[in-house]
């Protein structure tokens, strides 16, 4: 089998309203989109978010990495990817070009599941047959503690048993009573998990600010300090007595063998579309499982329902109801699967996203058709 084109497509949806989290208030959603197609037929698709980057993401897709896949087989990701990798090394490692390369390593792998005539997960190797997803949420939009409240008795009303919310925007008053309302909501038995995009900058304030959440018994305090803060966040770890998970923005192996190494995380939330795509993904993953550490991936759910399915210690995916108008990637998916119990089930052929072309000429930034 041979690659014979990539393409990749920047879009942008815009949101009803604005949405805030503690450290940025977003109006639309950007992604790049990549295509990656053989001579026999097949066509695989990758994606990953732009935060405004999408056109250089495709960019980079399209005039540094796609030369180097033309032509070569889409059964040989790890050359290929390392051949991405190392062909970028100078000007990558990390962030929009390692994004990109997410892209073509996410397009690829679907392809070869594909190909096989299976789902992703058992085309990797499954290791169940669907996952609990955790409906994400929580965000700020002006709509006080009654309107977390109702947002959240939504979620349980749909089947979740475990919710994430946003902290870290507004005084540790007004956190503690919306923390406190999200627990008394779902009772004590279900998860409630508190994401802070690392809203603190250093160890005093971080855990004056977490401690205050430790009687609504959090699964988990997600990125109370910025990604790069590795030892400030194992500082905040040792100080708390709950656990810390991360990961939504780092990149390959390397970053994450760092946060393990600097014990500063209980839970990983690596997103193949940011750190490296699915073969990057599964090394992460395996790092963890000999650290014990379960892996709870970043958004995406459609396609980390796949990978949770296929590693060992895979734990939950997040998901993002369409109504809420916050992640809005599902405009541009045929039938995107929604929870059910919550639970989401992954379903092939490869990862199962479709791209709907009507919405992907909508939404499409570049002029292109
Ligand atoms: C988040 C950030 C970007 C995209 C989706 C979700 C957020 C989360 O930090 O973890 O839910
Ligand atoms: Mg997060």
């Amino acid at each position: 089998m041979e690659i014979t084109e990539v393409e990749s497509v920047p879009i942008s949806i815009p949101l009803s309203e604005p949405v805030s989290f503690a450290t940025r208030t977003v109006e639309h959603r950007d992604h790049a989109v990549t295509f990656v197609r053989t001579e026999d037929g097949y066509e695989g698709v990758g994606y990953t978010l732009g935060y405004d980057g999408a056109g250089l993401i495709a960019d980079a897709v399209e005039e540094l990495l796609a030369p180097m896949l033309v032509g070569q087989n889409p059964h040989h990701t790890t050359d290929l990817w390392q051949r991405m990798f190392e062909g970028t090394y100078q000007i990558g490692r990390k962030g929009l070009l390692l994004r990109a390369i997410a892209t073509i390593d996410i397009a690829l792998w679907d392809i070869r599941a594909k190909a096989a005539g299976l789902p992703l997960h058992e085309f990797i190797g499954a290791a169940r047959e669907s996952v609990p997803a955790y409906a994400s949420g929580g965000y700020y939009r002006g709509e006080g503690v009654d309107g977390l409240r109702e947002e959240m008795e939504t979620y349980l009303d749909r089947g979740h048993v475990a919710v994430k919310m946003k902290v870290g925007r507004r005084s540790l008053e007004t956190e503690e009573k919306r923390v406190a309302a999200a627990r008394e909501v779902l009772g004590p038995e279900r998860t409630l998990m508190l994401d802070a995009n690392g809203a603190w900058t250093d160890t005093g304030e971080a855990l004056r600010a977490c401690r205050r959440f430790a009687p609504y018994d959090p699964y988990f305090i997600e990125e109370p300090v910025k990604a790069d803060s590795v030892e400030l966040m194992a500082r905040v770890r040792e100080g708390l007595d709950y656990p810390l998970a991360a990961g939504e923005l780092e990149f390959s192996r390397y970053g994450f063998a760092e946060l393990l190494r600097a014990g500063a995380v209980d839970v990983v939330q690596p997103d193949a579309t940011v750190c490296g795509g699915i073969t990057e993904w599964l090394r992460v993953a395996h790092t963890a499982a000999s650290h014990d550490i379960p892996v709870v991936p970043h958004y995406n759910p459609h396609l980390h329902a796949h990978l949770v399915a296929s590693v060992e210690n895979g734990g939950m995916v997040e998901y993002f109801y369409r109504d809420r108008d916050i992640k809005v990637f599902d405009d541009l998916i045929v039938n995107p699967p929604t929870p059910e119990d919550g639970k989401l089930t992954p379903r092939g052929p490869g990862h199962g996203v479709r791209i709907d072309r009507s919405a992907l000429a909508e939404f499409r930034t570049d002029g292109g058709d």
